[in-house]
């Protein structure tokens, strides 16, 4: 009997969502940083063997909305509320539990296993602050299981795997049986560029960036890769560049790094700085850039 679904993780901002789905299949699918709202897609992350076929979605953390790319971004969230197989609820050891009550709700009424996975336990000292953390969850969320884990340190991973599993429904595959992830090979790389963003500049300014590959092309040995950074505004653009360039050569570098470990290839990469006016804002460029349906 072959089994498969959609295990999805949804959880407020920051809490390891991310690290999370990377650790559970393996491979570094979705990026990672240190500041919030890193994830802007709904990613999957596909783990399969003979007999089973575990679809992960690792969506971004869920918030109030205050513009366009943020509503496209709750919508994400919540759509891994309507198709799970089974549900991850991510937390950590930091945030208060009923940090956001309104989604909570809508996850205790969920029909679907829900697993509130206590995510950073490698933080806290003494098993006594852990129990009544689990405590308070199991109050919060009656139905579901309370799992603690370390996703970073993959402490208990292995227990939040064979629940997934034995919980699994019977079902056909979903995906081809070789499929990692629902996303193009060029997905990645923008995902990439814009996670050296997050980790070069402060403020606001990698929330004002998106990341467009305007070429992809595999050439002998290398891929040369062209992409366009956009900012919403002129004075944007001035401190993306930086002086003399060295911020963006900056980014390049390191972004190169990584593409190339990702494919496993040579990489020439180009980087361009272009003003998109208020583009977080804008629903044809939200389309363009695949946070809407077209
Ligand atoms: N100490 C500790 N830190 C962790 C753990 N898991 C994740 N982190 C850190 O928490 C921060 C956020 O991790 P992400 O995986 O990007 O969190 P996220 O929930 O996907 O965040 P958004 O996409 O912004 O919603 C990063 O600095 C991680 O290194 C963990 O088990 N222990
Ligand atoms: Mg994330």
């Amino acid at each position: 009997m072959h089994k498969a679904g959609f295990v999805n993780i949804v959880g407020n901002p920051n809490v390891g969502k991310s690290t999370l789905m990377n650790s559970l299949v393996g491979e570094r699918i979705s990026i990672i940083t240190s500041k919030a709202q890193t994830t802007r897609h709904r990613i999957m992350g596909i783990v399969n063997t003979d007999d089973m076929q575990i679809v992960y979605s690792d969506t971004p953390g869920v918030l109030v909305p205050n513009y366009k790319l943020q509503e496209s971004m709750l919508n994400f969230s919540q759509s891994a509320l309507v198709d799970a197989d089974i549900l991850l609820y991510v937390t950590d050891v930091v945030e208060t539990p009923t940090k956001n009550q309104s989604f909570l709700d809508k996850v205790a009424q969920e029909t679907v296993p829900v697993l509130v996975v206590i995510n950073k336990i490698d933080l806290l000292q003494g098993q006594e602050a852990l129990e009544s953390l689990v405590e308070e969850w199991k109050q919060l969320l009656p139905k579901a299981e309370v799992i603690p884990v370390s996703a970073q340190y993959k402490f208990n991973l292995d227990y939040l795997l064979k629940r997934i599993q034995e919980l699994l429904p019977p079902s056909p595959p979903f995906f081809d049986k070789d499929a990692l992830t629902d996303k193009p090979a060029r997905f990645f790389v923008t995902e990439i560029i814009r996670e050296k963003i997050l980790l070069t500049y402060d403020k606001e300014i990698p929330y004002a960036c998106e990341v467009a590959v305007e070429q992809f092309k595999e050439e002998e040995g290398r891929i040369h890769i062209m992409a366009v950074i956009y900012v919403e505004r002129d004075s944007q653009k001035g401190i993306v560049i930086g002086k003399g360039g060295s911020a963006l050569k900056k980014v390049g570098m390191l972004a190169r790094k990584d593409i190339e470990a990702f494919f496993d290839k040579k990489v020439f990469l180009e980087l361009y700085v272009k003003v998109e006016k208020d583009w977080r804002s804008r629903e044809n460029k939200l389309k363009g850039f695949g946070y809407m349906p077209e």
